[in-house]
Order: C-alpha cells, then sequence, then structure tokens
C-alpha cells in the first residue's frame, strides 16, 4: 500500500518573513488610511452598532483597567482584519475571511495532567458565573507589528486554579483546537498541528497573563481566537494560542509549535526583548498599525513587573 506523507514543513521558515519587514509603503499606506477611518467610525468605548461587530453578543463587563498607558486603542477593524491564524491561512487577510468556518458553540476545554481536579469545563459554564474584566493590552508580534486592543476575559491564574495543580505542576501545555473540515488550511502543513505553546507555571500564574473570552466588549470574533484564547502581553504575539481546547499541566517543558519548527529563531520563552535580535531581522522597533513611523519596542514589552520572573537568567540564552 503506498501511504502519502505529506513533508511536514512544505515552507522552510526561513520563508516566512515579517510582512512588515518587506511591505511595501503603498500598502502600509492604504492600511493606515484604514486605520485611521476605522478610528474615525467607532472611536473607543463599548462597541457601537457600526461593523461586523454589532453580530456578536455584548458581554458582561465588571471591571475595566488601564494596562496600556493611555496609548491609542486600535481600531477595531485593523485588530479583527490584520490577524495571524495559520489554520485559516498565512496572509494577514486570510483569517478574517476564512475563520467564519469555525463552530464556537458547543465548546469544551479538557484540563488535566499535574493537578488534583483534572476534568473538562463547558465554555458556557465557565462564563457564566464569571465576571469578566477587560484589559487594554499592548501586543507585539514578534514580525515587528504591534497593536493595543481592549480583551476581555478573566486572569489566566483565576481559570488553572479551579484544576487545582499539584507541587509537580512546573509547566502549562496548551493546544488549539486541530479540525481539518473546520480549517481547511491545515491540509497545507505549514505548522505542525494541532498549534501548541507552553508556560512555566509561574508565567502563567503571573497576574498579567490572561483568558481572552472577548475584544471590544462584545464575544471574541473567530478569527482573533473564539471562544477562548490566551493573551500574553510581555511576550510576542506567537505565545498568545487562539481556540484552546486542551491544558494540561506538566512536570517537564512541554514541546511547543514555533521553537520546534525554528528553534534558533523561536525560543520557549520569547519574551519581547528589543536587544535581542531575531535571526533575520531586528527587535528593537515596531510598527504600530494605523501608524507610519516606527517606534521602540520596549523590554518586556512595556510591563517590567513580569521582570522577576526570570532573575538570574540569561535573557539571549533563553529568548
Ligand atoms: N492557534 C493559533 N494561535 C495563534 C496563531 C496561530 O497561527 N494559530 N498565531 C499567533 C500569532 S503569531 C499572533 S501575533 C497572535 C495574533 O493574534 P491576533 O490575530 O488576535 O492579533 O496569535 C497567535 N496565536
Ligand atoms: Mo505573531
Amino acid at each position: 500500500m503506498l501511504i502519502k506523507v505529506a513533508h511536514p514543513f512544505p515552507i522552510k521558515p526561513s520563508e516566512i518573513t515579517p510582512e512588515v519587514v518587506h511591505a511595501d509603503r503603498r500598502r502600509f499606506l492604504r492600511q493606515a488610511g484604514l486605520a485611521t477611518a476605522g478610528a474615525a467610525l467607532f472611536g473607543y468605548g463599548p462597541a457601537k452598532s457600526v461593523g461586523a461587530e454589532a453580530e456578536l453578543a455584548p458581554l458582561n463587563v465588571a471591571r475595566k483597567s488601564e494596562m496600556a498607558g493611555g496609548e491609542t486603542v486600535t481600531p477595531y477593524a485593523d485588530i479583527t482584519h490584520y490577524n495571524n491564524y495559520y489554520e485559516f491561512g498565512t496572509a494577514k487577510e486570510d483569517p478574517s475571511r476564512n475563520a467564519g468556518r469555525l463552530r464556537t458553540r458547543p465548546w469544551s476545554v479538557v484540563v488535566d495532567g499535574e493537578c488534583e481536579a483534572p476534568g473538562h469545563i463547558d465554555i458556557d459554564d465557565l462564563l457564566k458565573p464569571q465576571a469578566l474584566e477587560e484589559r487594554i493590552y499592548r501586543h507585539r508580534c514578534v514580525e515587528a507589528w504591534s497593536m493595543v486592543a481592549p480583551w476581555v476575559g478573566l486572569p489566566l491564574a483565576d481559570f488553572l486554579k479551579r484544576f487545582r495543580p499539584t507541587s509537580k505542576a512546573k509547566y502549562v501545555a496548551f493546544e488549539t483546537l486541530y479540525d481539518r473540515q473546520q480549517m481547511p488550511e491545515t491540509a497545507r502543513g505549514v505548522l505542525d498541528w494541532p498549534y501548541r505553546e507552553g508556560l512555566r507555571i509561574d508565567e502563567a500564574m503571573h497576574p498579567l497573563a490572561f483568558l481572552s473570552v472577548g475584544l471590544y466588549g462584545r464575544v471574541l470574533p473567530n478569527q482573533d481566537g473564539a471562544p477562548l484564547r490566551l493573551t500574553l502581553p510581555w511576550k510576542y504575539g506567537f505565545k498568545s494560542i487562539k481556540s484552546i481546547v486542551r491544558v494540561r499541566f506538566m512536570e517537564r517543558q512541554p514541546e511547543v509549535t514555533w521553537n520546534k519548527m525554528a528553534p534558533d529563531e523561536y525560543g520557549f520563552y520569547s519574551n519581547v526583548n528589543p536587544a535581542v535580535d531575531h535571526p533575520r531581522w531586528s527587535q528593537a522597533q515596531e510598527r504600530r498599525l494605523g501608524e507610519l513611523f516606527k517606534r521602540k519596542t520596549l523590554m518586556f514589552n512595556g510591563y517590567p513587573e513580569v521582570a522577576s520572573l526570570y532573575t538570574g537568567m540569561d535573557l539571549r540564552r533563553f529568548f
């Protein structure tokens, strides 16, 4: 019998190049224009009935926080039309076009491994009694673009503690849904599916680590990782795994997608660090969506409160 085995990585890591690095100027100007128009349309506040977000259910946000130092929030149109979600295609506009196929109900998350109360939780059981919070966070992609987004969700620690991790739980691993029917792009095998990410337990329990279920006061759009995703503002965007179906407490460091694919380019920690360049481009600057000029990238993306997690570690080695 002939078994056809697809090459696991038909796209070489070296062919994945940050769009902004070679973004031609025309395209960028067009995008900047779109951003400005978007800002004029909705500004920021609770999402108004303009555009696609109006169809998504509003969430009951009990608490709001200012975590981005009063920076301008990126327009909804940009946050939802310039995405990385490779299960729905590798171009930035692909997820907004293709993620409509994703069915986000029913949805349950399996939690197991080194914990006293393993099990699964239905997304609606998680949301009902939960007082949701809004966090305005900077988000810095490893590809050197950035945005500021108003997420709605709960501290990741609150979610994880429900399952009572044991003292052996030194790491937490996360997995995205992998369903070829809903995600036909996964047939191309760009990444080794399912998409996997992981954190050290103290990183996962840090008060900044957030589990997002909404954006701009409403349920998350599929392209942004519905129905639940991580949001880790001090790390490069790829650590913020989308559409999570599985969480596992582990004694050893889990294998994670991008590190496995290109270990010299993407470390396990992936903390935003302007002093440690990616082998193929600088990480010292970034382009905020909707802005023309680059700005300086800040250590830990401007969240110095996480520095104590890494005391004594050589951040060039543990990048
Ligand atoms: N499952 C999954 N999660 C993912 C990705 C992905 O391709 N698949 N892309 C990551 C990357 S590289 C970034 S920058 C962020 C983008 O999140 P956003 O589209 O909501 O801005 O999602 C991250 N989470
Ligand atoms: Mo990213």
